[in-house]
């Protein structure tokens, strides 16, 4: 059965991500695992390497492709961390995930050294917020050989919510911006079939500017490379349904909805069980069948 859009972007070959191969003919669910102190949503619970991997456990379990390890908060206000701080959390994390559970690891880092030591320690991925843009870091995520996740942001994490503010429609500075992050990427040696695109979520966007992106996620759909989404627990849904993080996974759902429907390919989420249900059941509607769903699925 064909499906209701033409080409699948980015979902034609499996991704090649270290020894494991990432098949985005279907969405996929990455579960987000912090392992900073001082974490926004869930409160730091997971900075034991014990505690992260039981957790990381549970989100492979509960039906997640990846686990983005990050030790860098970039809530506003936050404090930033050393390279050396963050490879203190984030290495054994990486290194027991692969090891323990050959799980598909990706690394949510700036930093040129966390790339080069995750990427040694076997992680998959490389999800930075910051687009390469650190010294050194186009350098070892070319290096690496590792996929790359570019994300747009507006400003600095610390301080990038104070005022948001774009000179053209935010979908348009997106897609430019992203378009000349690829072209640094290439001329660096690092190929489009390596990258993933995503717009930035709550990275310097106001509520409206973050609805608007999600509505008109097709405009990144050009690049023809897979597109990447976080919008789990974020103050978008906070500001529209008047809910506290604890309370925001309705809201969250029916944006994994939108944008799969819209062509995303990866919901980064911490709710990782219901957000595959959601996944797959927009994905059975959109197919008119659900032949790609697991036997015990269909059952
Ligand atoms: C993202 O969108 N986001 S870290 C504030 C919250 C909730 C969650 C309660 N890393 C993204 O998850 N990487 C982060 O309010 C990311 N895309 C990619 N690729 C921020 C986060 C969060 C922030």
């Amino acid at each position: 059965m064909q499906p209701p859009f033409a080409a699948v972007p980015g979902g034609a070959m499996p991704l090649r991500c270290g020894h494991h191969r990432l098949d985005l003919s279907v969405p996929r669910v990455m579960g987000v695992l912090n392992v900073t102190p001082d974490s926004f949503s869930d409160g730091g619970r997971y900075n034991v390497p014990d505690e992260a991997l039981r957790q990381a456990e549970r989100m492979l379990a509960q039906g997640a492709a990846i686990i983005d390890v990050g030790g860098e908060s970039t809530r506003p206000g936050a404090d930033a961390v050393s390279a050396q701080q963050e490879l203190d959390r984030v290495a054994p994390v990486v290194e027991a995930l692969t090891r323990e559970l050959d799980a598909l690891v990706s690394v949510d880092t700036s930093s040129a050294s966390v790339m080069r030591e995750a990427s040694g320690l076997g992680a998959g991925m490389i999800n930075d917020v910051r687009a390469l843009e650190r010294e050194g870091a186009l350098y070892a995520a070319a290096q690496s050989g590792l996929p790359v996740c570019l994300m747009h942001r507006q400003g600095e994490p610390q301080t990038m919510q104070q005022a948001p503010d774009y000179t053209q429609p935010v979908e348009d500075a997106v897609v430019e911006y992203l378009m000349q992050r690829i072209a640094t990427c290439e001329g660096a040696g690092l190929g489009r079939e390596r990258l993933l695109l995503d717009p930035g979520f709550g990275f310097g966007k106001t509520v409206e500017h973050n609805l608007r992106l999600l509505n008109r996620l097709e405009a990144l759909g050009e690049f023809e490379l897979p597109l990447l989404v976080g919008m789990s627990r974020k103050s978008m849904i906070g500001k529209v349904l008047g809910r506290p993080v604890e309370e925001r996974l309705a809201g969250g759902l029916a944006l994994s909805a939108l944008a799969v429907e819209r062509g995303a390919k990866i919901l980064r989420v911490h709710d990782v069980a219901a957000t595959v249900d959601a996944v797959n059941m927009t994905w059975a509607v959109l197919n008119e069948g659900c032949d790609d769903q697991p036997a015990e699925v269909r059952a």
